[in-house]
């Protein structure tokens, strides 16, 4: 597999071409038995540009997992950090996603690790050059299906762990949780959680897909639904952060992007946050699939006062080689940017 980057804020050099970061044509490196997180972990080797660090979760061949770094700049040679061959680590039953949750800046990775009924949380801290050993920090009661995201709802530098789960016994359609994370010696933590139920209306979990980022620019993440519709198309829904010191709040979802018509395709996309023009609202990124056409269109919609812009196009990759389906996604902040 090959790892790449595209500067996405129109203010970088190189903005909307594909840079390669790293070709890993050789020591098992297998693009279907990995996840990769992108995230600014650290300073990962002397020569580290600042450019997006990647995290390899890697499977082994006996269900473990290799946990490799990659750094920006000169130096892209995968550095192994964690070797969970032993410990009753899981590939299939890990999802590690990036954020900080320390407050010092950097990156860490998370990892929600399914252990039966509930879930473990565990933490692999950067200490600005590394992610280094786990951590158990707490339990979590979650369905297994429900959907993880990272964002910071209350704007502190501390970003909270958000779930969206489908039904429940309580008849609504879909509802959100989120929980600040921390170490607490295991012990099963539910406070400052947010219940925001999306009853009715034809929500769906499975026909959804959440992103947390800041699209109103006032310091607090946001939470983004992408939702397919029944006759085809997406609508983008925002549930602002409503949430204050001490507690979590999401209000309700308002439409800030009708895409029904001109093609879009829920199946067919996938979505990001990130500044693009600089303003310091985060925008929605989408990476779509094109018909008859293996390739991929990456486009951005800026939020300009509650909404997203018509959609334009930062990367046209219908030539070159590149595949809808055979890729992934991540964002990251270079460093020195929040
Ligand atoms: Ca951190
Ligand atoms: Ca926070
Ligand atoms: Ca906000
Ligand atoms: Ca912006």
């Amino acid at each position: 597999m090959n790892l790449w980057r595209i500067p996405l804020s129109e203010w970088e050099t190189g903005h909307g071409e594909p840079e390669l970061v790293k070709k890993l044509d050789y020591g098992g490196f297998s693009y279907d038995n990995s996840v990769t997180v992108t995230g600014d972990f650290g300073d990962i080797t002397a020569s580290d540009d600042g450019t997006a660090d990647h995290v390899i979760w890697h499977k082994q061949p006996n269900g473990g997992v290799l946990l490799w770094g990659v750094g920006g700049g000169g130096d892209t040679t995968p550095q192994l950090w964690q070797d969970l061959r032993t410990g009753g680590w899981s590939y299939a039953n890990s999802r590690p996603l990036a954020a900080d949750v320390t407050g010092d800046g950097w990156d860490d990775l998370v990892v929600v690790h399914r252990n039966g009924s509930y879930d473990n949380i565990w933490i692999f801290p950067s200490d600005g050059h590394r992610l280094g050993a786990p951590q158990f920090w707490q339990y979590m009661f979650e369905e297994s299906g429900s959907h993880l995201t990272m964002g910071d709802l209350d704007g502190d530098g501390v970003s909270e762990l958000i779930t969206s789960r489908g039904a429940d016994f309580m008849g609504t359609t879909m509802s959100y949780s989120a929980y600040r994370l921390a170490n607490r010696g295991g012990a099963y933590y539910y406070g400052n959680a947010v219940f925001q139920p999306v009853g009715g209306g034809g929500w769906s979990i499975n026909g959804s897909r959440q992103l947390a980022g800041d699209v109103t620019g006032d310091g607090r993440a946001d939470l983004v639904t992408v939702h397919a519709q029944p006759n085809g198309g997406i609508l983008v829904w925002v549930h602002e952060s409503c949430s204050t010191g001490s507690s979590l709040c999401l209000a309700d979802p308002e439409i800030w992007q009708d895409l029904r018509t001109g093609g879009w395709s829920f199946a067919g996309s996938r979505q990001q946050l990130a500044d693009s023009d600089g303003d310091g609202t985060e925008d929605l990124i989408s990476i779509h699939s094109q018909s008859w056409n293996p390739g991929i269109l990456v486009w951005r919609h800026l939020s300009v006062g509650g909404e997203f812009t018509d959609p334009g196009i930062i990367a046209d990759l219908r030539t070159g080689g590149w595949t809808y389906s055979a890729s992934r996604e991540g964002v990251a902040h270079t460093y020195g940017t929040m």
